[in-house]
């Protein structure tokens, strides 16, 4: 199983000019404000405080850049990844221009990373298909970049109710094959089928 040793914060950036040169395989993380993205990183790298959370949905407007030393154990390879934090998009209190800011920012990151490797969609398992998710699916599957996405805070569903709304979830937004997995930061589960899911794209 991969595994991360080591994480750092690089920069954040808007235009790709600023991006890091750094061509490892890079994972970006996107999803509505709000549903988990820097507390999921936090917890995938184990390292507290490395992205910034918080209570206040929207805070987060760059692209935030983060260097990651990985290791797989029964290959006994090591290597480098990134991620990348992708600002939250459906915020209602943000204004048209900055959605439209929002929207430009992440075409370019799309058109111009060539190492973007994959892309990981937070929705929340406790809300129902979202139609900013199911646009933000949309535009994947247009452009060919691969993806898996990711229920988060099923600790506050019932844990009787967690498959079947798995289900539901990959059925509204029209999954097919795209990988679902559920996942707490809180309770800390899920991680092990994400870090398959990099190991399997690192190579
Ligand atoms: N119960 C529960 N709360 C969570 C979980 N993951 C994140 N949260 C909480 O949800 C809030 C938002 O988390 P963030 O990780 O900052 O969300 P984000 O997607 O990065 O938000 P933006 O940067 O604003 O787009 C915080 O109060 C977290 O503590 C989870 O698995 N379970
Ligand atoms: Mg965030």
């Amino acid at each position: 199983m991969l595994r991360i040793v080591e994480s750092f914060y690089v920069k954040s950036a808007v235009e790709p000019a600023d991006y890091p040169a750094s061509a490892y395989p890079e994972f970006a993380f996107a999803g509505r404000s709000n549903v988990g993205k820097s507390s999921l990183i936090n917890l995938l790298t184990d390292h507290h405080g490395l992205a910034k959370t918080s209570g206040t949905p929207g805070k987060t407007r760059l692209l935030n850049f983060f260097l990651i030393r990985y290791k797989i154990d029964e290959s006994d390879t090591m290597g480098f990844l990134q991620f990348t934090d992708l600002p939250g998009y459906g915020f209602a209190e943000v204004s048209q221009k900055e959605q439209e800011n929002w929207r430009i920012m992440v075409n370019k990151y799309f058109e111009q990373r060539q190492q973007l490797r994959a892309m990981l969609v937070l929705v929340d398992s406790r809300h129902p298909a979202d139609k900013k998710d199911i646009q933000m699916l949309e535009i994947l599957r247009l452009r060919e970049i691969d993806h898996c996405v990711i229920a988060t805070k099923t600790d506050k569903l019932p844990k009787t109710k967690v498959k079947k709304t798995m289900q539901e979830l990959a059925k509204a937004l029209n999954l097919g094959n795209t990988p679902l997995f559920p996942t707490s930061s809180l309770n800390k589960t899920g991680m092990e089928q994400i870090y398959q899911f990099l190991q399997e794209r690192v190579n």
